[in-house]
């Protein structure tokens, strides 16, 4: 009965805290969009952010994949995956990513904490090590014991043009909006204004790329056009930096060139397992494998609204370092 009321409790201020914060709909609203902490967070995950705060412990050997929603997550997921787990799965024909979505493999604490958190905490405190999880939570919001650790954070930036174009179309194709959808037009000027789920996109970006400058052994900064461009040289970077041996260099590269093959767009976008099912009944699994490419915006964008986002970029990222390759 205690536990039942301490529930009651929690749940009734959580409400109170929701129904105190500004809100908006934006890209990425399952409803709405709430300023909690400085940042845009998608109202079904606010409780999933204080739980993953309050209650998540990292270990020294965990391994984060950090990203702004539609900058590379399935992919950076995957190549992650196969790279942690190289030890106990090194052949590349029966490889848990040729049955497995990425997603499925590797989980956001922020998602799943939301619900029966006490039962996920001890689920995921028993997992097999090295853990791998994957957060769009921006890095000032990020559990202290996340940040304070020796746990490793792997972050991929995009584009924010590509960004907005991929995101306009996930997001119109989710389950479970349930508001009246905005228009392209309106989309496009909250995203300006970064009204988008785990936005302003500016700021979660350049908290991690600060915090990669900072602290070069912690936070691997990524960025999705390098990756397309030179799979090969930020994968062994990747390797580098999570401090996986693999002996031989002979071997390494033969690794290194499988990794590279099995988490190619192509070929997961190919996979029976990407092209049919849901994740978690949000959204159809095909939908995280679009066309892949650097400068779709071009086909989206007017002139306009190109000069518009040129000039937000630039402001907003001025004098951090920080660029994209557009095309
Ligand atoms: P998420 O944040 O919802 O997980 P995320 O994976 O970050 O999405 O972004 C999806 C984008 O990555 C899609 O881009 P597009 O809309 O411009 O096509 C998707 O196609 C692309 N993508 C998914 N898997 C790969 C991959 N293996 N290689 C390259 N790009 C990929």
């Amino acid at each position: 009965m205690a536990l039942a009321s301490d529930q009651q409790e929690v749940n009734e201020k959580h409400h109170e805290l929701v129904l105190s914060l500004p809100k908006e709909s934006g890209l990425g609203a399952v409803p709405y969009l709430h300023l909690f902490q400085g940042f845009w967070c998608p109202s079904h995950c606010i409780q999933g952010v204080e739980n993953f705060q309050k209650h998540f412990h990292a270990k020294d050997n965990d391994v984060f994949v950090a990203s702004f929603p539609k900058s590379g997550t399935t992919w950076l997921k995957a190549l992650t995956f196969a790279i942690v787990n190289l030890p106990s799965f090194s052949s590349f024909e029966h490889h848990p990513l040729l049955t497995s979505n990425p997603h499925e493999l590797v989980s956001y604490p922020e998602f799943i904490l939301s619900r029966d958190f006490h039962d996920q905490v001890l689920s995921l405190s028993n997992m097999s090590e090295p853990r791998l999880f994957s957060t769009h939570v921006p890095f000032s919001s990020l559990p202290e014991s996340v940040t304070k650790s020796n746990c490793k954070i792997i972050y991929i930036c995009r584009n924010p043009f590509d960004i907005f174009v991929s995101s306009w179309e996930f997001f119109t194709k989710l389950k479970l909006v349930s508001l009246p959808a905005l228009t392209y037009e309106e989309a496009f000027e909250k995203y300006c204004n970064g009204i988008v789920g785990f936005g302003p996109w500016w700021s979660h970006m350049l908290g991690f790329w600060k915090e990669s400058i900072a602290t070069p052994n912690k936070v691997l900064f990524l960025k999705y056009e390098d990756l397309k461009e030179d799979t090969e040289f930020h994968v062994k970077r990747m390797v580098e930096f999570l401090g996986c041996t693999i002996t031989q260099r002979e071997e390494s590269t033969e690794m290194v060139e499988n990794i590279i093959k099995l988490c190619r767009f192509e070929k997961m976008k190919d996979l029976e397992v990407n092209k049919s099912g849901e994740i978690d009944k949000f959204t159809e699994k095909k939908n995280f494998f679009r066309k892949g490419k650097i400068g779709d915006w071009i086909n989206y964008l007017s002139p306009s609204m190109i000069e518009k986002l040129s000039k937000i970029t630039e402001e907003k990222l001025s004098g951090s370092g920080l660029s994209f390759k557009m095309h």
